[in-house]
């Protein structure tokens, strides 16, 4: 019995130490030491002969590598596509002596085999002449193909420097989707050239002052910021949110509104006018041509907070009676269905949140966010409608949900709040297999809602290290999970973000709150 104790000790103690011990978040699938260091003469700068990724290379040169600010030697990457393997984001990198070679399914991996190494550089230690790096073999590929994150800037704004930021941050991660929750009843956020009051108007005002002056992007930003996210192989997926928190564009233009309840007013579209639904495609037309993803988010979260307007709405009482409808979501649903169906002929698949499964929109194209975690059913209703699925339920899945019970600004129900080890571990500790491991499960995604959220300092605090850790939990599963190790990949991390002068949760000191 005792020379089992013995034998373990020695021999398997020290192969958990070894497993994980580079500073790498998401955590590869597998690396290989090899023998030789890899050696990167001081202040070099990469590049690849492979003219198609030139582009790839300088972003690693100029963004994830800012200390080097002069080219004294040239270090060679070479990069190569293997149309063998179809894993999308898939790579190998190999790096050791002079060599570093990166091999990857697409364009995606040759940019996640570029942030490994640049994470690696990152740790590297130096001599007199050269930075250290140990030499490696790192074969690599996403668990989930989507990995997002959500920003909500209409409760509140908080412009192009924090945006991106945080997509810079989210590239260093190998996240690749990021939704814009861009209007809301607290505010319209972007130019429409048809309707220009919407920003101008419906932009006035945010979630803590009514009288603030109107913050919205140009489409000139939101131009910049898409091709800025593209750089970071990340796309943009543009939110409308409607039939319900429309505030936003009814302050602007009243004639769209359905009407108003206590508490909650001029918070939906009026769905039984044609005026809703031309105004509504010449907004989406816009959209189209502004956001290249191809992907229209039509929100269909919480109608029920404003529908009982439409009780005492005459035109609402004539459309139903005119469809033989019995109940008012009904009318909610027709008007998903109509404008699910404008955004196919603008040739781009439909997203909604998972109240608006049971509105019957038109095809399988559909990709739903289940938010409600105490919906399962909504989720079940999803897949077998065959819609692609994104998790995002609120626990642990909101980062507008404290980090920690120390933690005084932001949303806790009770004891419920959201650890980075609860981001972890997801989907397993929240979710059976049969459901996480369904091919239509495309991905997770991470949503910050900005009521309680109102400066940039508050934002960071809320989002680091969770964003980490998301990363993780989107790209490997459980069985590699191991918070000590994580832990101490974390913890390196942490000092990125010191470096970086972001105001982070260290929850291995955790002080300030
Ligand atoms: C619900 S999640 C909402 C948001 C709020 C959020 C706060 C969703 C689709 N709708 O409008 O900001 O809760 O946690």
């Amino acid at each position: 019995m005792k020379k089992y104790v013995l034998l373990l000790t020695v021999f398997l103690f020290p192969c958990v130490l070894y497993a994980q011990e580079l500073n790498l978040i998401p955590y590869p699938n597998e690396v290989t030491r090899l023998k030789d260091n890899l050696l990167i003469a001081k202040n070099s700068r990469f590049y690849t002969d492979n003219q198609k990724f030139k582009g790839v290379v300088n972003y690693l040169n100029e963004d994830l590598n800012k200390a080097v600010k002069k080219a004294l030697a040239m270090q060679k990457i070479q990069i190569s596509i293997n149309g063998n393997n179809t894993t999308p984001g898939s790579y190998t990198l190999s790096a050791s002596g002079k060599i570093i070679k990166i091999t990857a399914a697409d364009r995606a991996g040759v940019f996640y085999g570029m942030i490994t190494l640049s994470q690696l550089y990152r740790s590297a230690k130096s001599d007199y002449t050269n930075m250290i790096l140990p030499g490696v073999k790192i074969t690599d590929q996403p668990r989930y193909q989507w990995r997002g994150f959500m920003l909500d800037e209409s409760r509140h704004f908080f412009g192009k420097k924090v945006v991106k930021s945080i997509l810079s941050w989210m590239a260093f991660y190998k996240l690749n989707r990021f939704q814009r929750h861009l209007t809301d009843a607290q505010g319209w956020r972007f130019e429409v050239k048809k309707y220009p009051l919407l920003a101008t108007k419906g932009g006035k005002g945010n979630f803590t002052d009514s009288t603030a002056k109107a913050q919205y992007y140009t489409q000139k930003d939101i131009k910049e910021i898409v091709a800025f996210a593209k750089r970071r192989n990340i796309e943009i997926i543009p939110e409308i949110d409607m039939p319900g928190h429309a505030t936003g564009a009814t302050s602007a233009y009243p004639e769209l509104s359905g009407g108003t309840t206590p508490g909650y007013e001029n918070f939906t579209f009026n769905p039984a006018k044609e005026t809703t639904y031309k105004y509504l495609s010449n907004v989406l037309k816009e959209v189209r041509t502004l956001f290249p993803a191809h992907v229209i988010h039509i929100g269909g979260d919480e109608v029920t907070l404003g529908i009982k307007a439409w009780e005492t709405n005459p035109d609402v009482l004539r459309l139903l009676a005119a469809k033989k409808m019995t109940d008012y979501r009904q009318a909610e649903f027709y008007f998903l269905k109509r404008i699910a169906d404008t955004v196919q002929k603008l040739g781009c698949r439909v997203m909604c949140w998972d109240e608006a499964v049971p509105a019957g929109l038109p095809t399988a194209k559909v990709v739903v966010n289940w938010w409600r975690q105490n919906k399962p059913e909504s989720l079940a209703e999803a897949l077998n409608k065959g819609y692609k699925v994104v998790l995002c339920p609120r626990l642990p899945l909101y980062f507008d949900f404290v980090q920690d019970s120390t933690h005084v600004s932001g949303r806790k129900w009770g004891k419920l709040y959201n650890t980075y080890l609860d981001v972890y571990h997801f989907p397993e500790n929240a979710l059976a297999d049969t459901v996480y491991k369904k091919a239509n499960v495309i991905g997770l995604q991470a949503n910050l809602w900005t009521e309680t959220v109102v400066t940039k300092k508050r934002l960071e605090y809320l989002l680091f290290p969770r964003l980490a850790a998301m990363a993780e939990a989107g790209w490997v599963a459980e069985p590699t999970k191991n918070d000590e190790l994580f832990n101490k990949r974390l913890s390196a991390h942490l000092q990125y973000y010191k470096q970086a002068g972001l105001y982070y949760y260290d929850p291995f000191n955790p002080g300030y709150h």
